[in-house]
């Protein structure tokens, strides 16, 4: 087995950090790309997630397949970043209000700072009225919500109202994105860009700027 395959199984079974480190290490030192790992453990995380959802995996298991995964985004973040060159634009980014999840949210950070943008993460659970707060005071050129649970995405929807409703939509661009977020659905809410993952979100968020 391809020490891809390995770290895929070892997200999917939930084999524990030692084991994950050690086929990271094997992937490395064979050269692979750093965005393959990534894939790998993002296959492996949706098994886990589903045996999650079957009742196979419990809560512990899907806590632990988090721990796993923040532990490989340290160790991934300094393969992916790039450089720092000047800063394109600043954007403020969070995963929404009753979403918890921040995994992906921190690789698009990582991968959007890595391609130029200053970010300002405003972490996890965050309310409509603190984006809006941070429009108003912080001016970003954009911001980008995150959101993991369909039971959270109406937020993004209310963070579109209230920036609306306080006259600061056109100051600013929006990007959406997540598990449970498509295409159609950010528009419908009327966001400026929709990415599928980290490395789409840096070519969305510069071709949004120059919208
Ligand atoms: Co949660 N969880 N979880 N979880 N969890 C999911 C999301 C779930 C799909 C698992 C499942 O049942 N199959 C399910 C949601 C189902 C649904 O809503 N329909 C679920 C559930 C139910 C829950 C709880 C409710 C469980 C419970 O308590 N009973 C609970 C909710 C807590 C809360 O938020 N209020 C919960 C808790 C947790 C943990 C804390 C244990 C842990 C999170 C740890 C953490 O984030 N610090 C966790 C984990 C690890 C998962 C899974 C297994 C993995 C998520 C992850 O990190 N993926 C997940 C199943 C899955 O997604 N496979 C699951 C890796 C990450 C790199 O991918 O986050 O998708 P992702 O990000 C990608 C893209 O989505 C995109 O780019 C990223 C990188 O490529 N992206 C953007 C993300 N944000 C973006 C923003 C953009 C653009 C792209 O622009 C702005």
């Amino acid at each position: 087995m391809s020490p891809l395959e390995d770290i895929e199984r070892a997200f999917a079974e939930v084999s524990g950090i030692d084991q994950m480190k050690s086929h990271f290490q094997a992937a490395l030192a064979e050269g692979t790309s750093p965005l393959k790992i990534l894939e790998s453990m993002r296959q492996g995380l949706l098994t886990a997630g589903k045996k999650y959802e079957q009742g196979e995996y419990f809560l512990s298991e899907l806590v632990m397949s988090g721990i796993m995964a923040q532990e490989l985004s340290v160790m991934l973040k300094p393969y992916l970043q790039v450089g720092e060159g000047q800063s394109l634009a600043r954007i403020a980014i969070g995963t929404v209000k009753g979403d918890l999840h921040d995994i992906g949210k921190n690789l698009v950070s990582t991968m959007l700072s890595s391609a130029g943008f200053e970010i300002h993460d405003l972490g996890v659970d965050v309310p409509p009225e603190k984006f809006v707060e941070v429009v108003e005071k912080e001016k970003p050129t954009m911001i980008a919500m995150s959101c993991l649970l369909t039971v959270a995405m109406d937020t993004m929807k209310n963070v579109m109202d209230q920036l609306a409703e306080s006259g600061l939509r056109s100051q600013v661009k929006v990007l959406a994105g997540g598990r449970p977020i498509t295409s159609d659905f950010a528009a419908r809410i009327g966001a400026d860009g929709y990415a599928a993952d980290a490395i789409e979100a840096v070519s969305v968020a510069k071709s949004t700027l120059t919208k």
